[in-house]
C-alpha cells in the first residue's frame, strides 16, 4: 500500500524481555501509521519466535507494576530453520519448523530490540545482513565490538581515545593462572569494578574495595560471561553520557547535550537495581549542570568514540570526568535504552528532537544504507 514496511523484533531471552518489550511499545507508538507498517516479530522468554498482532502490540505496558511479556500461547509464526541459542531445543515440541526468510517477506527495514546476547552483540545484525534486509542502527563488527569491554577498550585505546586501566580475565587465564590475574589486577589499586565482559545490563557487576574479596566478585561475573574484565574505579568521577545521532545525509554524526548521572544508590553505581528500580536514589540531570567547555569535550569524545569502533546510526557514550577533570570512555552503547522515558530520547528531546522525530530519523537512516560491505 505504498507505506514502509518496518519488522520491529523485540522480547527475547534475557533478562531484559520485559524492558525489551515496553521499548517496543514505545517505538511502535511513535510510528506514523499513514506512512509505516509495522510488522510485530516477538521472541519469548523460551526463545520462540512469533508474529505479534497489532492488537497484542497494543497491549505491551507496564500493568500493576510489572513489566509486558511475550505469551508463550501464540502460534509459532516465525521460526529460525537453524536457530542457534534462540531455543531451538525447543523446535520439536512446537510443531514444525517453517523458516523466517520465507514467511517475512518485504520487511523494508527491521528494528532489533533485544538485549544481550543474539541481540546486540552483532548476530541478529548477521542475520538481517544475510536476509538481504535493512537495518536501523550499528552493524556486525560495531556491534560486537560494543558488546565486548576488552575489544572496545582495545579498539578505542588503540584510536588515541582515552580510557581507564583494565584487566582481561578469559576463563583460560583465570583457570591456569590466578596468581598471574590477581597481580595483574592488584596493580589496577582499589576500588575495581569486576563485570562480565560482555554483559550489556548491569547484572553481575560488582565494585570491589578490599582484596579479599575480588575472587568471589570474579566468581559472580562468571556466572554471567566466562570472560570478566576488572576495571579501575574513578573515585569521585562524575558520570555524563551523550547520544550520537548519525546524519541522515552521510555527513558528520551530530551529539546531543549532556546528560549526568548521580548516584546515591548503597552500592555507589548505577546498578540494575538503581537502573530500573528505585527512582529515589539515582538523580539524572538533562542536561547536565556542566561548565559549556565540558560538554564540548565531552561531545567531542563521544563523535570520536562513534567513528572510533564505526558505529551506524546511534550510540549512546558513557564517560566518567575524573577529579583531575579529564574525560576517559567508559562504553559505548550501541543499543542503549529507548523506551521514551530513557536517557538517549531524552538528551534527544534537550537537543529539539523529539521521540518520534528521532525513531522516524533512524528508520531513514537504514533506509538509506547500501547493503553490503559499506
Ligand atoms: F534500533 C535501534 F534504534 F538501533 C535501537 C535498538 C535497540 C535502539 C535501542 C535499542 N535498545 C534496546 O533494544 C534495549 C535497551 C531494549 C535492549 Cl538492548
Amino acid at each position: 500500500d505504498g507505506r514502509t514496511r518496518v519488522a520491529v523484533v523485540f522480547g527475547g531471552t534475557s533478562s531484559e524481555h520485559g524492558v525489551s518489550c515496553l521499548t517496543a511499545a514505545g517505538v511502535v507508538g511513535a510510528l506514523d501509521p499513514e506512512r509505516y507498517e509495522v510488522l510485530g516479530i516477538g521472541i519469548t522468554r523460551s526463545g520462540r519466535w512469533v508474529l505479534v498482532d497489532d492488537a497484542a502490540l497494543a497491549r505491551l505496558e507496564v500493568a500493576d507494576g510489572r513489566l509486558p511479556e511475550l505469551s508463550e500461547d501464540a502460534a509459532d509464526a516465525v521460526l529460525l530453520r537453524e536457530g542457534a541459542g534462540t531455543g531451538l531445543a525447543r523446535r520439536e515440541q512446537h510443531g514444525p519448523e517453517r523458516s523466517a526468510l520465507a514467511e517475512v517477506g518485504g520487511i523494508d527495514v527491521a528494528f532489533a530490540l533485544l538485549h544481550g546476547p543474539f541481540g546486540e552483540d552483532g548476530t541478529i545484525q548477521g542475520l538481517f545482513e544475510m536476509m538481504g534486509t535493512r537495518y536501523v542502527g550499528a552493524g556486525v563488527l560495531a556491534s560486537a565490538v560494543g558488546m565486548d569491554k576488552q575489544v572496545m577498550k582495545l579498539v578505542l585505546a588503540a584510536s588515541g581515545l582515552p580510557v581507564g586501566p583494565w584487566v582481561a580475565l578469559p576463563p583460560a587465564r583465570w583457570a591456569t593462572d590466578r596468581a598471574g590475574c590477581l597481580e595483574a589486577v592488584a596493580a589496577l589499586g582499589l576500588p575495581v569494578f569486576v563485570k562480565p565482559a560482555r554483559g550489556g545490563s548491569s547484572l553481575g557487576i560488582s565494585r570491589v574495595d578490599r582484596a579479599e574479596d575480588l575472587v568471589a566478585a570474579v566468581e559472580e561475573a562468571q556466572r554471567f560471561d566466562p570472560k570478566v574484565i576488572v576495571e579501575e574505579g574513578f573515585v569521585g568521577a562524575r558520570e555524563l553520557e551523550c547520544g550520537v545521532l548519525a546524519d541522515l545525509d552521510g555527513g558528520p554524526a551530530t551529539a546531543s547535550e549532556v546528560a549526568e548521572i548521580r548516584v546515591q544508590s548503597a552500592s555507589g553505581f548505577y546498578d540494575f537495581e538503581a537502573k530500573y528500580l528505585p527512582e529515589e536514589q539515582v538523580a539524572l540531570d538533562v542536561p547536565a549542570d556542566i561548565p559549556a567547555e565540558l560538554a564540548d569535550r565531552v561531545r567531542a569524545v563521544a563523535l570520536a568514540t562513534f567513528e572510533a569502533i564505526g558505529c551506524e546510526g546511534l550510540a549512546r557514550v558513557d564517560v566518567f570526568v575524573t577529579r583531575e577533570g579529564q574525560v576517559v570512555v567508559n562504553e559505548i552503547n550501541t543499543m542503549p535504552g529507548f523506551t521514551p522515558h530513557s536517557m538517549f530520547p531524552r538528551m534527544w528531546a534537550a537537543s529539539g528532537v523529539a521521540y518520534p522525530e528521532l525513531v522516524d530519523r533512524l528508520v531513514q537512516l537504514a533506509l538509506r544504507r547500501p547493503l553490503g560491505l559499506r
